[in-house]
């Protein structure tokens, strides 16, 4: 199989261009980028990064308002389960923000692309990889737009690890206190995290309920229905003024019948043989 390998190196560009993807952004498409460049970079996470890309989609295909990402007023995403960052830089590229070339050199020698974001990059509001802070910085944003007055929203990714930490659920006390409606946390609930299943090591359920009673409006939602996700994070902020938690259940490693639900593609790269049947899988054409 060394031909596969030789065609898919760091160096070899991607498939796509952005250009042919005007409004080209397809699950599809993100996933079969996502198998790409984790395999010629030798780099796992990627169970993680296809749990979230129909998320990504639905917030770059149609959900945020970020025409100009130099805009003040932008809407701010934070993708607080860093590790997923490949996916985040799929859809970049996907948007037209990042080139072949840059998101070729994923985890390449000094790269901004590294297995997490860096707000260096054009694109990324803030850097995150330490697991559990990217709500508390998303109140503190949407608080700041409260505070200068914009209409911009702030969405925060997190991972259901994630609610098993205490500043995950300070910072949820902090954004309904001060009715920061224009907040939106979409909890990436696949039920893993890194080694284990969350039902064994410190389950979450009735994670709705968990939300409501910190007093969040709650959303539940098949997190790979890019269309009901859209509608869901579109809608505009309820009255009472409470912030938003979208569950958005959803399969790790969705779309690679092998991967899906299997603590092994935590850390796991792929062989040779198991990237070809992966493409094959999330993009026969
Ligand atoms: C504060 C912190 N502790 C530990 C880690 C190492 N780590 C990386 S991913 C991960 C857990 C992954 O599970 P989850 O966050 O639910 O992500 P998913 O399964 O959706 O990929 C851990 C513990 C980290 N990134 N940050």
């Amino acid at each position: 199989m060394a031909s596969v390998r030789s065609e898919s190196t760091s160096t070899r560009s991607s498939s796509l261009s952005p250009r042919s993807l005007m409004g080209g952004m397809e699950p599809r498409r993100l996933r079969r980028l996502i198998l790409e460049r984790s395999f010629a970079a030798r780099v796992g996470h990627i169970g993680s990064a296809l749990s979230v890309a129909d998320i990504l989609v639905a917030l770059y295909g149609e959900v945020l308002r970020v025409a100009d990402p130099e805009a003040p007023d932008r809407d701010r995403f934070v993708l607080s389960k860093g590790h997923a960052a490949l996916a985040l830089y799929g859809a970049l590229f996907l948007r037209g923000w990042l080139t072949s070339e840059e998101l070729n050199s994923y985890c390449a020698d000094g790269t901004l692309l590294g297995v997490h974001p860096e707000h260096h990059l054009r694109g990324v509001d803030f850097s995150t990889g330490s697991l559990g802070h990217g709500l508390p910085i998303g109140a503190g944003a949407a608080l700041a737009a409260r505070l200068d007055g914009s209409e911009r929203r702030v969405f925060v990714l997190v991972s259901d690890a994630e609610c098993n930490e205490g500043a995950l659920w300070e910072a949820a006390q902090f954004a309904a206190h001060h009715r920061l409606s224009r907040l939106t946390v979409i909890v990436d609930a696949n039920g893993q995290q890194a080694l284990g299943y969350t039902r064994d090591v410190l389950d979450l359920e009735p994670l709705a309920d968990r939300w409501r009673a910190f007093r969040w409006e709650v959303r539940e939602v098949d997190g790979h229905d890019v269309r009901a996700l859209t509608r869901t994070l579109q809608e505009a902020p309820g009255e009472g003024g409470a912030p938003r938690a979208v569950i958005a259940r959803t399969v790790f490693g969705k779309g690679v019948s092998f991967m899906e639900s299997r603590i092994k593609w935590h850390y796991w790269p792929m062989s040779d043989e198991e990237f070809v049947q992966a493409l094959r899988e999330v993009d026969p054409a």
